[in-house]
């Protein structure tokens, strides 16, 4: 039995005085669509088989690099961190899965099994951190990790590698992503090509640890918290990586990792062309690794890489099955609002790239009427899919107004009642 962390009492009370004004809505829409020849129910049960996992680390408050303000009834440790995220589940039955940062949430790995199950929780990809140093460790990766010039450093990050990898093992994930902070802040501080050659030999090692079902995603970023040169920086690199590291290792895309205006749907369906992509983190920005919650700043943009990623999936793209995860930070906001939020964001994309006349795209691109095929994808994007993805949560238990009853249910206010405050205080990058 799971356990719940809400209530199926307080989400059916919650659901009952909206219940109506949704069937009307969707009945609607359901209309408007069949004019266009789209069933409405089979883009709900699409929307329904897809979700996206929640980063462990994005139900806190983050910071920035001046300052951190934490909330009220902050997580304590992994399983307060769990427990919101199966409130995040519960509400908008989009999140069944789970995504560890190790070592911030390490622990027994038994605990964390029985945690999951308690909560109808499961593991998605494992991430490594070798972009900070932990207590005790005895080489700093101030100048680098898998990267770095010493040996017995790189050693070392190889290792924590393979650590996350055994315990992804234990708790039934599949994929290890792999990001590192290296590079330089000065011209000629490093060497770039020997600095690459040894985080492929060190990837390499990784790689060798992997269990055959496994995939390993490494992340690239462009800058931060190096400013002159990173070592795995875009997705030409990630790419050279992928192609290096062999059958298990595909390009994990970040959308906060790009220059501003970065044409990012593009980059997906190369990844997707060459059979290279492994998945992605969700998130918005205006100007670098904002961390906004997905489609705050473009929802256009979003909505544009699913539109790719649809296209790929209608025409059975050959193992293609990425990975979705959100990854963000909150300043100003509840954290598990603000998944909840960007969970349906992303479930909106994909509902909207559904919607688009495929047939139509593809006869207007043959005609070069660049017009009428802009037109076919604002078409799609220009309707009010709420419906859609309101009747998804609502059958499968979850709420028609997430964030409404969230607020309702005060889980905010009983955890703080549990959990001590946090101090605020100077800030750290992620
Ligand atoms: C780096 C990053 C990466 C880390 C996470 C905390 O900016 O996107 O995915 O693991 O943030
Ligand atoms: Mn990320
Ligand atoms: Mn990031």
């Amino acid at each position: 039995m799971t356990e719940e962390m809400i209530g199926a009492d307080v989400v059916a009370r919650h659901n009952e005085s909206r219940l109506a004004a949704l069937r009307t809505d969707y009945e609607s829409l359901g209309e408007r669509l069949d004019r266009r020849g789209i069933a409405i129910d089979d883009i709900r049960d699409r929307v329904a088989g897809f979700s996206v996992a929640v980063p462990s680390w994005g139900v806190g408050t983050g910071g920035t690099r001046f300052a951190r303000f934490p909330g009220t009834g902050e997580p304590r440790h992994i399983f307060d961190k769990l427990e919101d995220c199966a409130v995040i589940n519960e509400l908008t039955r989009a999140t069944p899965n789970v995504s560890l940062h190790i070592p911030w949430d390490k622990t027994e790995p038994a605990k964390l099994i029985e945690a999951g199950e308690r909560l109808g929780l499961g593991f998605d990809a494992m991430n490594s951190n070798t972009f900070s140093d932990a207590p005790g460790q005895a080489h700093s990766y101030k100048f680098g990790s898998l990267s770095h010039t010493d040996r017995a450093t790189r050693e070392q990050a190889v290792a924590h590698n393979i650590e996350c990898i055994e315990i992804g093992k234990a708790i039934g994930s599949k994929a290890l992503t792999v990001w590192i902070g290296d590079g330089s802040n000065f011209p000629g501080q490093a060497s770039f090509a020997k600095s690459f050659e040894r985080y492929l030999s060190a990837m390499k090692d990784v790689v060798k640890a992997l269990p055959e079902d496994w995939r390993v995603f490494t992340e690239h970023k462009m800058f931060e918290p190096a400013f002159y040169s990173t070592v795995v920086q875009d997705w030409g690199t990630n790419y050279l990586i992928a192609q290096e590291l062999g059958p298990k290792a595909f390009c994990l895309v970040d959308l906060g990792h790009h220059a501003p205006n970065v044409n990012i749907e593009m980059i997906v369906s190369r990844l997707i062309q060459f059979r290279k992509l492994g998945g992605f983190h969700f998130n918005d920005s205006k100007y670098g690794d904002d961390d906004l919650d997905a489609g705050a700043i473009d929802p256009y943009r979003l909505f544009l890489v699913f539109n790719e990623l649809v296209d790929a999936e209608l025409a059975g793209a050959e193992g293609f099955h990425p990975a979705h995860m959100l990854d963000q930070s909150h300043n100003v906001t509840d954290p598990i609002e603000s998944l909840m939020v960007s969970a349906n964001e992303v479930r909106r994309a994909y509902a909207l790239a559904l919607l688009v006349d495929r047939n139509a795209l593809s006869a207007h691109q043959d005609a070069n009427d660049a017009l009428m095929a802009s037109e076919t994808l604002k078409q799609a994007f220009r309707t009010d899919v709420e419906p859609i993805l309101a009747m998804a949560r609502l059958e499968a238990g979850g709420a028609i107004d997430p964030v409404a009853a969230f607020r309702e249910a005060g889980y905010r206010a009983r955890v703080a009642a549990i959990r001590p405050a946090v101090a605020g205080g100077s800030g750290g990058i992620v």
